[in-house]
Formats: C-alpha cells, sequence, structure tokens
C-alpha cells in the first residue's frame, strides 16, 4: 500500500540546481512525485559555506521507510557526495521528512525529522506541496518562524522538468 512521504532535498556544492534536478529525477523512479519551487537559503551552522538551494519532494510510494532511506542514502552517494563537516558544506541532502502519519525512532530514522520545526527552509517548501499540511498536532502555516522568512524563491515553475 502506497504512503505519502516527503523528502526535503538541499545542495551547496558544485552545480546545484543541475544535482536537485537529477535527485528529483531519480525520486520519481521510487513513485509519484510534486515538486516545491526551487529557493536560495542562508546557510543554518557555520556562517563561511555558500548559499543553500533547498526543495522539497511529495513522494507516495510503496517503499517501507528504511527501504526509502537506504534508497535517499544511495541517491547521495551516487551525486559524488561530499560532506565536509557537521552542518556543513554538501553535494547533496536527502532528508526523509515525513512518511505518512508515522513516528519512527531507531538508530539510522528520526521520524518526523528533527528540527525541522525551525527550518523555514524545510518548512516553507513543505507547505508549497500541502498548504494545509500539519506536524506535531500544528498547522505548519501557523507557526511564528515564517512570518520572517529568510530564504528567496529561485524558481517557481516546473524547475527540475519533471
Ligand atoms: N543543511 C545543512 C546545514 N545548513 N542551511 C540551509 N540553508 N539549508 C540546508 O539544507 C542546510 C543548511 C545540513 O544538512
Ligand atoms: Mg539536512
Ligand atoms: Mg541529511
Amino acid at each position: 500500500m502506497s504512503v505519502i512521504t516527503y523528502i526535503g532535498l538541499g545542495s551547496n556544492l558544485g552545480d546545484s540546481q543541475q544535482i536537485l534536478t537529477e535527485a528529483v529525477h531519480k525520486l520519481a523512479l521510487l513513485g509519484a512525485v510534486k515538486v516545491s519551487k526551487l529557493y536560495q537559503s542562508p546557510p543554518m551552522g557555520p556562517q563561511d559555506q555558500p548559499n543553500y538551494l533547498n526543495a522539497a519532494v511529495q513522494l507516495e510510494t510503496d517503499l517501507e521507510p528504511l527501504a526509502l532511506l537506504d534508497e535517499l542514502q544511495r541517491f547521495e552517494q551516487e551525486s559524488g557526495r561530499v560532506r565536509l563537516r557537521r552542518w556543513g558544506e554538501r553535494t547533496l541532502d536527502l532528508d526523509l521528512l515525513i512518511y505518512g502519519q508515522q513516528q519512527i525512532q531507531n538508530e539510522r530514522l528520526t521520524v518526523p525529522h528533527m528540527g525541522i520545526m525551525e527550518r523555514d527552509f524545510v518548512l516553507i517548501p513543505l507547505l508549497d506541496l500541502d498548504a494545509d499540511l500539519q506536524l506535531h498536532g500544528q498547522q505548519i502555516k501557523k507557526l511564528s518562524i515564517l512570518q520572517q522568512p529568510s530564504l528567496s524563491v529561485l524558481n517557481a515553475g516546473n524547475w527540475a522538468n519533471i
């Protein structure tokens, strides 16, 4: 049975738009996808790193959570993933944000993804995909962090050509 999942995408090394486009095409092999706008956002964490490109994908898939995580990690590796330091620059980051209504906590995975509620570069792309999305019993669109967003829209169209 298929489940609605949400994946967060980020990149700030290499040709980030190309890298995120390829990631969306790979995600589309796992099920039906819907893609958010493409955003540019200032780095959270060390400030001596480039701005990020961020987006989110809604993926309807039959994969179980850990099988989906395996695929995401494979796609990160295939992109030539480089990750230099915690919160630091990386070629491709694919985070499993939401998996249906499930709460998951094990050594490999915490879902909903931790830190999600404090990150406008995650929340705003999610709202593109579902304006009424709820997290931890709260309407995302009502969160106060969204009143002063730090990110900007880079491409509001079909940037991933999907
Ligand atoms: N990801 C990080 C660290 N900092 N900052 C922004 N703006 N966007 C990200 O995706 C991001 C970050 C590590 O995953
Ligand atoms: Mg991340
Ligand atoms: Mg990650």
